[in-house]
């Protein structure tokens, strides 16, 4: 008989090169020993402590994908895996990773000048820069193509107005990467910096979710963005989207090292609490939920070892990642709620971790498409039908 392992039902240590295991055991012990001693006052306090974004630089973490500019230059498998690791401890901390890595480096990396790449990438890599991006707008959300902020063509560059709001890190941010739409209503992407005339960022006070992660506005009015931080390679939606695939693929990682944290916490948890004189885990209910749990990590694992896999093969479609994106949170969602009712009382208290997952979950299963918009991105992908 072979054996068998509980928490890697299907063996996906063996399926990772040595280089990704080196990468996954490097950040796991980052992530549990720097960030979770931290987590629970940061939560508590609705805090991000700034100096994680050094910490991610200094760990190799920020645009670990990209090649040059001192980045890593490592695989997405293991771009996946470390989303997994500090997702594990807060889908906040994951925030920050993957806004900088996917949605504020990717883009100045793939569609940028060379010299918009020197100066900006170092310092983003090091998080000596925080990074925020900005699409979304107050009356444009899942439609990002109704988006109003415009970019007036003036001399020498563009007078950008308008505003983005629910822009994660944007009251930290030293570096805008902003989208709007010129005066012929073609797509920009622009790069704004800390201390131009007219722009301000207030912070989103009073999350319930995401409460170690900072959010906020970005307030333009007429802001005068020089030529030369334009991006040159963008002209359409396919630029933002570009980013947002890499994001998207890696929370469909990160949601299941959320998942991972409540379902190990809710084994052990009945394992020791003792209800009608034995142990919650030896009923049935338990274990049935449990068994629920490690079949959906362990398919979604795989699921997301597999797109990974074809995004280094310049293969992985956006459709592929809709799916991953939208089943990982969905199902991590649905676990950590399990893992909360299965703590009983004990499950309300924020020491336990569990519901700060939860509430963090239903946040991460609305940013980056919708679990709904990605339904129907998967629905127009088969039926060819746009239902938006
Ligand atoms: P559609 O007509 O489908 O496409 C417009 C153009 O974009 C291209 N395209 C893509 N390219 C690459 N990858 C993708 N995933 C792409 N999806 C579309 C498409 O080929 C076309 O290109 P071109 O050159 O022909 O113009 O656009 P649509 O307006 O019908 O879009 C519909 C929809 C719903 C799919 C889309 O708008 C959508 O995905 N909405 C969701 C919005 C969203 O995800 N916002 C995220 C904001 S950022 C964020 O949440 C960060 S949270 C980060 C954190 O804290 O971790
Ligand atoms: P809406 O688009 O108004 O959707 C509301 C509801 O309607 C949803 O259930 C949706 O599924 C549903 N819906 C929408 N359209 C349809 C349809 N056609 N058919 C059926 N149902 C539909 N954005 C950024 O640009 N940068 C960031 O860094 C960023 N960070 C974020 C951080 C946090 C904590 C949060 C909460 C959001 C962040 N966002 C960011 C914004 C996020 O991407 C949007 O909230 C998300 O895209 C949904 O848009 P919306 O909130 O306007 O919801």
């Amino acid at each position: 008989r072979a054996s068998f392992q509980w928490d890697d039902a299907l063996l996906l240590e063996d399926q990772l090169g040595e280089e990704e295991r080196m990468v996954r055991d490097a950040a796991q012990a980052f992530c549990q020993d720097r960030l979770m001693p931290r987590i629970l006052e940061a939560n508590r306090h609705e805090r991000f402590d700034r100096e994680i974004m050094n910490e991610f630089g200094e760990q190799g973490f920020l645009g670990a994908t990209l090649e040059g500019y001192g980045c890593a230059g490592v695989g997405y498998v293991s771009y996946g895996l470390i989303a997994r690791e500090v997702e594990r401890v807060d889908s906040g901390y994951r925030s920050a990773f993957s806004v900088q890595s996917s949605l504020v480096m990717f883009p100045i990396h793939a569609f940028g000048s060379e010299a918009q790449r020197e100066k900006f990438l170092p310092k983003l890599r090091s998080g000596e820069w925080v990074g925020c991006f900005g699409l979304t707008e107050p009356d444009a959300g899942s439609d990002p193509s109704s988006m109003r902020t415009r970019a007036k063509k003036v001399d020498g560059g563009y007078l950008v107005s308008g505003s983005k709001t629910w822009i994660t890190n944007s009251p930290i941010a030293d570096v805008f990467v902003v989208w709007a739409k010129d005066d012929e209503g073609i797509l920009r992407g622009l790069i704004l910096e800390k201390g131009m005339k007219g722009l301000s960022a207030p912070k989103i006070e009073g999350k319930m979710s995401l409460r170690a992660s900072t959010t906020g506005m970005i307030m333009m009015e007429e802001v005068f963005v020089p030529e030369e931080n334009r991006l040159p390679g963008v002209k359409s939606l396919a630029g933002p989207f570009a980013c947002l695939n890499r994001a998207r693929y890696g929370i469909a990682w990160g949601a299941l090292g959320a998942a991972e944290f409540c379902w190990h916490a809710a084994r052990s948890y009945t394992l020791e609490r003792k209800m009608f004189g034995r142990p919650l885990a030896q009923t049935q209910l338990i274990q049935k939920k449990l068994a629920d749990m490690q079949t959906e990590i362990t398919l979604g694992l795989q699921a997301a070892l597999r797109v990974g896999r074809l995004f280094d093969e310049h293969r992985a479609a956006p459709e592929m990642i809709s799916l991953i994106k939208r089943n990982s949170c969905g199902k991590a969602l649905e676990i950590a709620r399990a893992a909360r009712d299965m703590h009983g009382g004990n499950g309300i208290a924020d020491e336990y971790h569990v519901i700060r997952h939860m509430v963090n979950l239903e946040a991460v299963n609305t940013y980056e498409g919708t679990h709904d918009v990605h339904a129907l991105i998967l629905g127009r992908a088969q039926t060819g039908l746009n239902a938006f």
